[in-house]
């Protein structure tokens, strides 16, 4: 008898037996993500990766309240698909904002019910680790109970080598300062052949993964970037999933997994076209299926933009980050759908309503802060 899952025609019986194993929650090779990727169609990936979204969290879609500090957009690094920093070389192009500008920052939002703030900027030679050590003591001062996510391992990677620091001894002290967690990026695409024609002059794949391990090690939480739908194949975006399900196996650190779609705008990679909405949707998909232990994948909507992270809750997405009531240059810079990414927790709830999900407030590490479905 066939049910609606099965498929008597037009699926090959190895995507029939992809499907078995996922339902049957078994792991599928690096071999059967290539097929997804090459044969599967996206309504058979989303019927995939809705079941294995649906077993970890039914209907719940989280979100949190966050807000953002860009300390700079001065970079000693030039990637080139890049559209925020300006090169050091050029400060006079760039801004930096003081520890006093920054501390303004987390006392604008002294009055809201944040939890969380995320510190993501350039890599600036000046910007130290003690000069972040300090910084990160005065906000925890200021309001012991924010969560600071902070630091790409790019950042972290720079200011250890810079103070000479082990990365266990660097990680420890920004623990000991305060830091609560890191940020997914700076992970890009992780294999060689890709990463030294974006990225060649920061951060390895080896270096960002130990970075990671390292803060796992600590007991500090980490998510993971991939920054897709450029110059990369599908093998190269295996090879950079299995990095990380291997290190998760490891440490079980990692929180969630976010892809972020390259854009084009006003970077040094602008003669790629953008990719395309199906693919967008295949990558989450295949990343919901393929990280059988991860437990979030994040559609970061800045950079996607409110209808297509709707549409990805139907493609294994169960978060889509933060409120961010200011506005985020990095992805407006390079051509995000949104000029001013800023959405109100109301215009939120309404987002996951309408996909008919369970809107969730969230804190850093998803513990519950307040469930709007229930009225
Ligand atoms: O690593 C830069 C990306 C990342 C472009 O952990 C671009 O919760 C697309 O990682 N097109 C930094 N993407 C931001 C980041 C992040 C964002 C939100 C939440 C979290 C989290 C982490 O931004 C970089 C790079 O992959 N990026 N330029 C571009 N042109
Ligand atoms: Fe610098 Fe990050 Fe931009 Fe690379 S992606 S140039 S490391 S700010």
């Amino acid at each position: 008898m066939h049910t609606a899952l099965d498929y008597p025609h037009s699926i090959s019986k190895e995507l029939l037996q992809i499907k078995e194993k996922v339902f049957n929650a078994v792991r599928i090779t690096d071999e059967e993500a290539l097929l997804l990727f090459e044969k599967a169609t996206l309504p058979f990936l989303g019927l995939l990766a809705n079941h294995v979204k649906e077993k970890l969290h039914g209907d719940t879609v989280y979100f949190n309240r966050n807000f953002h500090i860009e300390p700079t957009n001065l970079c000693v690094f030039s990637c080139n698909f890049c559209s925020y920093s300006r090169l050091y070389a050029h400060k006079e192009e760039g801004w930096e904002l003081s520890e006093e500008q920054m501390l303004d920052i987390v006392k604008k939002y002294d009055d809201q019910p944040v939890t969380e703030v995320h510190i993501v900027g350039g890599v600036h030679p000046k910007l130290t680790l003690h000069f972040f050590t300090n910084l990160l003591k005065k906000i925890k001062a200021h309001r012991p109970h924010l969560h600071i996510k902070g630091f790409t391992a790019v950042e972290l990677d720079y200011m250890f080598r810079k103070a000479k620091m082990s990365t266990k001894e660097g990680m420890h002290f920004l623990q000991e300062a305060g830091l609560d967690s890191i940020p997914g990026g700076g992970a890009e695409i992780f294999h060689p052949e890709i990463r030294e024609k974006i990225c060649a002059d920061k951060v390895d794949a080896e270096g960002w993964l130990e970075i990671h391990q390292t803060a796992h090690e600590l007991n500090m939480h980490s998510n993971a970037t991939m920054l897709f739908g450029h110059i990369e194949n599908n093998f190269h975006r295996i090879d950079h999933m299995s990095r990380l399900r291997n290190l998760q196996d490891k440490t079980n650190g990692f929180n969630t997994f976010i892809p972020l779609k390259f854009r084009n705008k006003d970077n040094d990679m602008s003669h790629i076209s953008e990719t395309s909405l199906i693919e967008e949707m295949k990558i989450f998909a295949i990343a919901r299926i393929y990280l059988d232990n991860f437990p979030h994948i994040k559609a970061y909507w800045p950079m996607l933009g409110r209808q297509n992270a709707q549409l990805s809750l139907s493609f294994g997405v169960n978060d889509i980050d933060g409120t961010i009531d200011d506005t985020t240059k990095i992805y407006s810079m390079a051509g995000s759908e949104e000029q001013n990414p800023s959405m109100t927790t109301e215009q939120l709830v309404t987002l996951i309503k309408q996909a008919n999900r369970k809107p969730v407030e969230r804190d850093t590490l998803y513990n519950v802060v307040k469930d709007y479905s229930v009225a």
